[in-house]
């Protein structure tokens, strides 16, 4: 018999993975987020006691499933919600930046995902509630200068037609921005989950209940559930965004997002998925906890502890597709990178596209999960032409990144740590070098980052730092969190030889 765990701690899913919505399979459990201009789309994780989460896979994985040609940073898709029915999958979102709400359904989550159903019903965060041969789609939608409701239409789960109109359900306890929705047949009463407050610091999950599917939803009397906005800043900030589940052994969770203000004011690993058990008081209203809070380390009862083995550190890039947690900047070009090409390398071929822009430069990227870690990767790259480089970056989104870069400037081969902050751009470290063979690395602890490399059989030489700060959600805004990319560029013309990468190390410290 396994033994339980008494502790568990948060984030359960550390890094830029918010909104996450969750389903269960007899003892298995799975789990989506959001992923913005982030392709493939929709990361799927696995668990069997909701604490330990591994990645199997993504929902979006085609163009034809997730069109991000020119979508903007924090666009493209937003929260997803996972429902499992009859022996399908079912996962519905949102492409702010194209077809708007609409869903995919797979027999097999680790596996490929149908092509997208598209749904007339506007808005944000669509929810799915199968009862008893209805399916709700409950959502966000409203207008911002009339006001912000969910809303909820009955459609057909086969063909997506919308079988009622859309009605107006419920604004919430009184909370700005009520979305996140999550209808639930629980008993004798729907509850109708949602998020208040905004996705930052007044975030928070609030609950409502009703004999009927369609309302009126009286507002729960311990509202909100969960929320941090009366808490000292440090370590957890804007809770909301939740799902309730029931576990197999009857003890029901919540997941939801939050995130880790660092030195004061601000987080820059973007809005992170958390786990908090939950309770039914007397009168059958969910619990979260008679302060409203959660903390890092949780103390409660957790189902048998079931965890994976850890990822190893080190990709050498020998497999043809890349790792479950690459990512590459909206849809790429097919032809600017290869696994194949060179055997052991991941191989990109620069086009014009830089970083700053809203496209898809050649970049394959990761989300940093750690406030302490170290990430490294061994370039081989000939830059011939002026402007042509490549490298290792921080990025927040298009306009917030700091890079450690081989290129040719001035007619010479150097390296370079560039800072793009906003509207400022520099270069604020370059040293010269002969070698077109370089190791990259960037050191991450919660203050910033240190951009350093070091040549074959040489010790590593620091360039230049940047501020944690200045990748932050306070000041870049937005809804993403940083990655750590691979790129290649020609800063406005395509890049003579392609760059190489041999491996890429990511060293996690203490979450
Ligand atoms: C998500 C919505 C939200 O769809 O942010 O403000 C959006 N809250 O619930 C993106 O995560």
């Amino acid at each position: 018999m396994k033994e339980q765990q008494s502790v568990y701690h948060n984030p359960i899913i550390p890094g830029f993975y918010p909104d996450p919505s969750v389903c269960r399979v007899g003892e298995d459990y799975y789990l989506v987020t959001s992923s913005f201009e982030y392709f493939p789309g929709v990361p799927i994780f696995h668990s069997r006691d909701l604490v330990h989460w591994r990645q199997i896979g993504h929902c979006l994985t085609r163009a034809s499933q997730l069109p991000l040609v020119g979508a903007a940073s924090s666009r493209g898709i937003f929260a997803p919600t996972l429902r499992y029915h009859e022996g399908l999958f079912y996962m519905v979102t949102t492409n702010v930046s194209f077809e708007g709400n609409f869903y995919v359904t797979t027999d097999d989550p680790a596996g490929e995902w149908s092509e997208p159903i598209l749904l007339r019903q506007g808005g944000i965060d669509p929810s799915f509630c199968f009862d008893n041969g209805h399916v709700y789609l409950t959502g966000s939608g409203g207008e911002p200068s009339h006001g912000i409701y969910i809303h909820q239409c009955e459609i057909d789960p086969q063909t997506g037609v919308q079988l009622t109109e859309t009605r107006h359900l419920w604004s919430g306890s009184g909370g700005r921005w009520p979305e996140g929705p999550h209808l639930y047949h629980i008993g004798e009463y729907y509850y109708l989950l949602i998020a208040e407050g905004g996705t930052e610091y007044g975030h928070m999950v609030t609950v409502g209940r009703s004999t009927d599917p369609w309302g009126p939803f009286e507002s729960c009397p311990h509202n909100p559930l969960l929320t941090h906005r009366d808490e000292d800043l440090p370590p957890i900030q804007g809770t909301g965004h939740a799902d309730l589940i029931e576990a197999h052994d009857g003890s029901w969770w919540m997941v939801f997002l939050g995130f880790r203000p660092q030195n004061g004011f601000f987080h820059h690993l973007g809005r992170e998925t958390f786990l908090a058990p939950v309770t039914w008081t007397a009168d059958g209203w969910p619990l979260v906890s008679p302060t409203k809070t959660v903390q890092l380390r949780m103390e409660a009862a957790t189902l048998p502890a079931h965890p994976w083995p850890p990822e190893p550190a080190r990709d050498d890039f020998d497999a043809p597709r890349p790792r479950f947690c690459w990512n590459f900047l909206r849809n790429p070009n097919p032809a600017s990178w290869s696994l194949t090409a060179r055997p052991g390398w991941l191989r990109l071929y620069g086009s014009a596209v830089t970083l700053d822009a809203e496209d898809s430069p050649a970049f394959l990227g990761r989300r940093q999960q750690h406030f302490d870690c170290e990430v490294k990767t061994l370039l081989h790259f000939s830059p011939e032409h002026e402007g042509e480089e490549a490298g290792l970056t921080a990025l927040m989104d298009n306009c917030h990144h700091y890079e450690i870069a081989l290129t040719r400037l001035d007619g010479v081969r150097q390296i370079i740590v560039r800072r793009r902050i906003g509207d400022l751009c520099a270069i604020v470290g370059r040293e010269t070098i002969e070698t077109d063979m370089v190791e990259l690395s960037i050191q991450a602890d919660t203050d910033g980052y240190v951009l350093a490399y070091a040549l074959p059989g040489m010790p590593a030489r620091e360039l230049a730092t940047g501020a944690a700060r200045y990748l932050s959600t306070e000041v870049a805004g937005g809804f993403t969190g940083v990655y750590f990319g691979l790129y290649a560029t020609g800063n406005g013309h395509a890049v003579a030889q392609p760059a190489d990468f041999d491996w890429f190390e990511y060293i996690p410290g203490e979450v």
